[in-house]
């Protein structure tokens, strides 16, 4: 079964949220990565995070007013980090100065104004005792951290991503659509994980079991519903095997995911409007992002492009 895509090509227009521990180091939702951390190095955006100015309902409001039809927020990403109150782990927004379920809130304000769920979760997971980070890959290619990687049991593993999925799949209502991110294809010295590893085919039985109308895109290593090329600009309608797919390409306001205080590569709304006019063109649907701030707000940058593009979209939409 395919899920029924027609909400999603109306909609056209939707908002990415990458929200996470990231968030309060201002710079780049992989700099847990990118900076080799630790665990216990990057503990300290765990024990801080206290989103105080956390506000769900005004976030639904600029989606809206901005004209966006859906959103799609990070559950997880690649730190591991949850934003619900998963039975799996302790390593959640409950257990920090937060004290809550996030995400809860979150669906239930988007919803309330109409728009559709989607939610983004992270297949990699550099915080798993079980997750075998891809042992060549150039971000975290040290002799420390190879060492870490012995005594791993991925089955394991497997098991948290599918248990986890089910959890957001039968706790939260209607869920739209979910992005899974990401399979490495394996190119030449790189070991890659794909369908195999994350077992996908078992895996969508399932979530097609819990959620019969959900769109899935792209990135568990097999078709999906939806095609997803990122931050780029198709030149015409995508094509698989001949055939116009349903797409959406994702954008950043900047260039980073997650909120990136010192960025200055901020496109302008009326480059952003051409991107939109673009996708929609070519029959696509564009997934723009917010990084939200580590105290839960959206940067007045943000706020002023989608302010600008409302302002178009309440004559043109
Ligand atoms: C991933 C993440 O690593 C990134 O932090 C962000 O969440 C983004 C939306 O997704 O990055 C990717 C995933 C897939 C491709 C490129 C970057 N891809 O298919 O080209």
């Amino acid at each position: 079964t395919i899920g029924d895509s027609s909400w999603f090509t109306h909609a056209r227009f939707g908002m990415f949220i990458h929200w996470g521990l990231y968030s309060l180091g201002a710079r780049h939702e992989w700099m847990k990565g990118r900076e080799h951390m630790t665990n216990e190095q990057y503990d300290k955006y765990f024990k801080r995070f206290d989103p105080d100015l956390y506000d769900p309902e005004l976030w639904a409001r600029l989606a809206d007013e901005a004209g966006m039809g859906y959103f799609v927020v990070t559950t997880k990403h690649h730190e591991g980090f949850c934003l619900w109150d998963s039975a799996l782990t302790d390593y959640k927004a409950t257990r920090t100065p937060a004290g809550r379920d996030l995400l809860r809130p979150m669906v239930d304000a988007f919803r309330g104004r109409g728009l559709r769920t989607g939610l983004y979760y992270s297949l990699l997971d550099w915080h798993h005792r079980h997750y075998t980070v891809d042992v060549k890959h150039p971000l975290r290619y040290d002799e420390a951290f190879l060492a870490d990687q012995s005594n791993r049991d991925w089955q394991q593993y497997v098991e948290y991503l599918h248990g986890q999925t089910k959890e957001l799949l039968s706790g939260y209502g209607p869920v739209d659509m979910m992005f899974f991110d990401f399979s490495i294809p394996p190119e030449e010295g790189f070991a890659g994980k794909g369908k195999d590893e994350w077992q996908s085919e078992r895996l969508i039985r399932t979530i097609r079991e819990l959620q019969p109308n959900i769109l899935l895109n792209d990135r568990l290593g097999v078709r999906g519903d939806i095609t997803t090329p990122e931050q780029y600009q198709p030149r015409e309608w995508i094509r698989v095997n001949g055939q116009r797919v349903v797409w959406e390409a994702c954008h950043t306001f900047s260039g980073s995911w997650g909120y990136y205080r010192d960025e200055e590569s901020w496109k302008s709304v009326d480059t952003l409007l051409k991107m939109l006019i673009d996708t929609v063109a070519k029959g696509g649907n564009l997934l723009l992002n917010v990084g939200p701030t580590g105290r839960g707000e959206f940067d007045a940058r943000a706020i002023d492009r989608l302010k600008g593009i409302g302002a178009w979209m309440r004559y043109h939409k």
